[in-house]
């Protein structure tokens, strides 16, 4: 049987499990408020919630949904949990309020997770919340009805593949012989009427966010997918849903890409590191880290779905409840910056922060105030007016000019005052026309010049599947013949370190130590530099995009860029290693001046 994702982490940026949003298909004039939305919450809720990641006496490593899986509980002692579920202190009211006062738009809540027992009342399968519990409820009419108080969507997460209390359902190898398992007549018998029922028992649901999609074949997807457009013609479903079939794009779990992202896509991600209630889970983000996740997403064009896993009792911890305050803070201020705005019409991460915009505006989250100046590289567009978003009084002073040699914009913004917000400030500069950017990489004024893949021309024999994830890393980098060509425009010359950043993790050290890839960089234009590199690890990255997706930094060498001027830089593979199956997955090559203090990558950190 296969490895768990939960074991693994490996990503979920595969098509068959991410879908990419641009299907044929797609339901556009439906995605519409999701797109506008931006912000939803996430609800982990079930039977788990019960041992909340503790069995027999013992703390079970992993997420907590996966407590059953993980411990290989048999069917008749895990339907016990039941028996005492009772979640005397829930109140839909109070849910849909915290995530209103959050500022979030939309609600998904496990109607069914892999665990296989529904959280609604179900005349399809007895092992659901209203017929086996003594609590007898139905918590999703609840919600329903607060959701439609509120103004809230109302959303379902239904595993449609995974389901470890049926006899057919994927994945319980422990009571269930796999090779008896007949997939399609559990998704005759209980998946589609389950959703039936989802989708006529509850009024009008916004999406069904199905989940890990392993043992579905493409027919199955498709058929999930018209069951849910017959009954409810505007309800969209999850790229989850498999084979590109979903209305956009899921990422992997907790997953950030390097920079903005074509097609319709969320990150669903977790507060601390479960999604199902963990007693012993203490491994909270910060109220700044949350924040700065909301805006990263945003200014690349993503919606952030963001967890919570209530108690058995009923309640949303109180960490979580303190974190989604503080945001929602935030956004009552300076939500206009985020509910239906686009991706920075800047491909990359600039060092101070991130932008987002909406017609005729810019909003530049700074999640570093500026104590003097700030310098933009490469806005093309006349900036009318900039001030505070938060106090549109307070003009921020603005200074154009044009490199003709390079053919480069320089925008120059002073005047700043004291920081608005504590965590991250907005400043709104009204531009002339539609946003437009120099299309290549360009120094940033703290002197780094940044050279992400996704921005690289491919060398080489695409047909392979060479490409560039949604996530922005290379993919199926598996032959000497490809390769990635930059042109890059460098205002300061000087010296610079060279490091590369590519995935990677703790295995990564050891395999990759005893037959590394190597590689080679020739920087042309002005100057004519070639390092050749075994892609070691040196060093980790430290910022949250590598929380759950950890990428290792090589520092490749040094190269003297004598000139002003437009460089070339050309990333090839001299030798591929067998140890590493995966191929060589880069995200970038980084120049950083060496007279700036130390040579770190700190500058991802946020
Ligand atoms: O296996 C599940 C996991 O328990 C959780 O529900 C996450 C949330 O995105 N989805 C699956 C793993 O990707």
């Amino acid at each position: 049987m296969a490895k768990s994702i939960e074991e693994t982490r490996t990503p979920i940026t595969k098509q068959l499990m991410a879908g990419r949003g641009q299907g044929k298909r797609v339901n556009r004039a439906s995605l519409a408020w999701w797109r506008e939305a931006r912000f939803g919450m996430f609800i982990h809720w079930g039977l788990f919630s019960l041992p909340a990641g503790r069995w027999k006496g013992h703390e079970v490593p992993g997420i907590g949904e996966w407590i059953m899986h993980r411990e290989r509980i048999p069917v008749r002692d895990y339907e016990k949990l039941a028996r005492r579920f009772v979640p005397s202190r829930f109140d839909a009211e109070s849910w849909v309020l915290l995530a209103k006062e959050a500022g979030m738009r939309y609600l998904v809540i496990t109607a069914k997770h892999h665990e296989g027992f529904a959280m609604f009342k179900s005349s399809v399968d007895a092992f659901n919340i209203v017929d086996a519990t003594p609590w007898k409820r139905d918590p999703m009419a609840e919600l329903a009805a607060a959701c439609q108080r509120h103004g809230i969507r109302l959303c379902f997460y239904y595993s449609q593949d995974q389901d470890w209390h049926d006899p057919n359902g994927a994945w319980n190898d422990w009571d269930f012989d796999e090779s008896r398992k007949d997939f399609a007549e559990y998704l005759h018998r209980k998946v589609e009427p389950q959703l039936r029922e989802l989708l006529t028992q509850y009024g009008p649901i916004g999406l069904i966010w199905f989940d890990t999609p392993y043992t579905m074949t493409k027919e199955h997807s498709a058929e999930l997918r018209r069951l849910v457009r017959r009954i409810q013609p505007d309800c969209l479903v999850s790229g989850r849903i498999g084979h590109d079939l979903g209305d956009y794009g899921s990422l992997g779990d907790n997953q950030i890409p390097v920079g903005r992202i074509r097609g319709e896509y969320e990150t669903p991600a977790s507060m601390n590191d479960t999604w199902g209630f963990k007693s012993g889970d203490h491994h909270w983000k910060s109220v700044p880290t949350l924040l700065r996740l909301l805006v990263d997403l945003a200014s690349k064009g993503i919606n952030y779905l963001l967890n919570v896993g209530p108690t058995a009792k009923g309640d949303i911890p109180r960490p979580s409840v303190e974190r989604l305050r503080a945001l929602g803070a935030w956004m009552a201020a300076n939500g206009e910056a985020i509910y239906g705005s686009s991706a920075s019409p800047f491909p990359y991460e600039l060092p101070w922060g991130r932008i987002t915009q909406k017609p005729g505006r810019l909003y530049l989250h700074f999640f570093d105030w500026p104590r003097g100046e700030v310098r933009i590289h490469g806005l093309r567009n006349r900036v009318r007016a900039a001030y505070l978003l938060r106090d549109r009084g307070h003009r921020i002073t603005v200074v154009q000019r044009h490199d003709d040699a390079l053919d480069l914009s320089v925008l120059t913004l002073s005047g700043f005052g004291s920081r608005p917000d504590r965590y991250v400030s907005v400043v709104v500069l009204e531009i002339a026309g539609a946003a437009r950017v120099d299309p290549m990489p360009v120094q940033q004024p703290d002197g780094t010049v940044s050279l992400p893949a996704f921005m690289a021309t491919m060398r080489g024999p695409t047909t392979k599947g060479f490409t560039i994830s949604a996530a922005g890393f290379t993919d199926e980098w598996k032959s000497t013949a490809m390769g990635l060509r930059w042109t890059a425009k460098v205002l300061e010359p000087g010296s610079f370190a060279v490091s590369v950043l590519s995935s990677g993790d703790a295995e990564y050290r050891v395999e990759g130590k005893k037959d590394p890839h190597r590689l080679r960089l020739s920087i042309g234009g002005p100057a004519s530099v070639t390092l050749r590199f075994p892609l070691l690890m040196h060093d980790r990255l430290e910022n949250p995009r590598s929380r759950y997706f950890p990428e290792i930094v090589t520092h490749a060498g040094a190269a003297l860029l004598p000139r002003p001027g437009t460089y070339t830089f050309k990333l090839n593979a001299e030798t591929i290693s067998g140890r590493v199956p995966e191929g060589i997955g880069i995200s970038s090559v980084l120049l950083t001046p060496v007279s700036a203090k130390g040579r770190s990558v700190s500058r991802h950190s946020s």
